[in-house]
């Protein structure tokens, strides 16, 4: 399996992240990047390869061109107004306020904002634009004959909408990938997202489509981030009707739980029969996540590894959060390999 990753992740390395009112060192930190490497290089995968130029024409279907827009200006916009820390919201549109972009980037930050705990710093944009390249390249591999891919994105993108950041994410990575496998010619991809959070990027993006599938296996929303989408009854809207569906999962939840909701969830897949499966590979899920409440042991990334390869689909995984650094390699590649075997 070829990995596809750019060095150019280590520009966004953003040094407050508003956590628990405190302003910490971000878990989603250039680090976890790197023992990921590691990891696939002591495990035996080949080398990562660096992506080709990103597509802009794929980026302008997957989110609108004033958010796009916003995010290539705005550390530029922050620092004309001579601001001196890292450009961070401190308002957002609530309910019964305008849903109109601000000229000033204070503003601006928060209308396009889902969360704040996200800082944008100067090498933000080209990170994010090179992340959602990895994710572009490894999709095209699949016009060479490669059954499986690997992109290693940072940031990461699955909370990242049509016109919104947060949650650490910019740009949708594996909304990107599934894009260009369509323009590629498939009909239709399926997006699981394994990530201990909701996708709710990924699905505000294809919520009233219907040729990509979107399934979510992560902590109830009740409890854990994004707290505001994400519940069993989104099943998609238009089109869009029941290519949607959630899998929200208590606190504590272990592998007999999650296993047996993530093999519902094939079964799923294997109805709508698509061309393509992109897994939203978090490996968040991990029992000593720092962030997160499942309860998942390095063991279990394997088990789920193989049941993901019983699918016998064509599989691109796009890398989302992880944050037991030490362990995100190991539990990466367990997936990977668990795949591969
Ligand atoms: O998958 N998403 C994440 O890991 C980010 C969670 C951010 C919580 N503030
Ligand atoms: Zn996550």
């Amino acid at each position: 399996m070829k990995t596809i990753a750019s060095s150019e992740h280590s520009l966004h390395f953003p040094k407050g992240e508003l956590s628990g009112g405190e302003l910490v060192r971000p878990y989603e930190c250039p680090e976890r990047w790197d023992y990921i490497v590691q990891a696939l290089s002591a495990s035996g995968f080949s080398e990562p390869e660096m992506p080709s130029p990103l597509n802009l024409t794929t980026l302008g279907k997957v989110h609108h061109q004033n958010y796009l827009d916003f995010l290539a200006t705005a550390w530029d916009l922050w620092e004309a107004q001579g601001f001196n820390g890292e450009a961070i919201p401190s308002v957002v549109p609530a309910r019964r306020m305008q849903q109109r972009e601000p000229e000033h980037i204070d503003g601006k930050l928060g209308f396009f904002a889902m969360a704040i705990e996200t800082a944008i710093t100067r090498g933000s944009y080209t990170a994010a634009i090179s992340s959602a390249a990895c994710a572009q390249t490894a999709a095209l591999l699949f016009n060479n004959g490669e059954t499986s891919a690997f992109a290693l994105c940072r940031p990461p993108g699955h909370h990242a909408g049509l016109d919104l950041y947060g949650g650490y994410c910019f740009l949708n990575n594996a909304a990107i990938a599934a894009q260009t496998l369509l323009d590629q010619g498939a009909t239709r991809v399926s997006i699981l997202d394994v990530d201990f959070h909701h996708g709710n990027g990924t699905q505000d993006i294809f919520y009233t489509r219907d040729d990509v599938q979107f399934i979510s296996l992560h902590g109830d929303p009740m409890h854990a981030f994004p707290h505001f989408l994400g519940y069993s009854d989104e099943t998609g809207e238009g089109a869009g009707e029941g290519f949607n569906h959630n899998y929200p999962l208590l606190p504590g939840t272990a592998y007999d739980v999650w296993g047996a909701a993530l093999k519902d969830a094939l079964k799923k897949i294997e109805a709508y029969s698509p061309d393509v499966i992109v897994i939203s590979l978090g490996v968040d899920t991990f029992e000593r996540d720092p962030i997160s409440f499942f309860k998942l042991t390095s063991d279990d990334f394997s088990r789920y590894g193989k049941l993901l390869a019983s699918a016998a689909k064509p599989t691109l995984f796009v890398m989302e959060g992880g944050y037991a650094v030490e362990e995100i390699g190991i539990n990466t590649c367990n997936v990977l390999s668990g795949f591969a075997s």
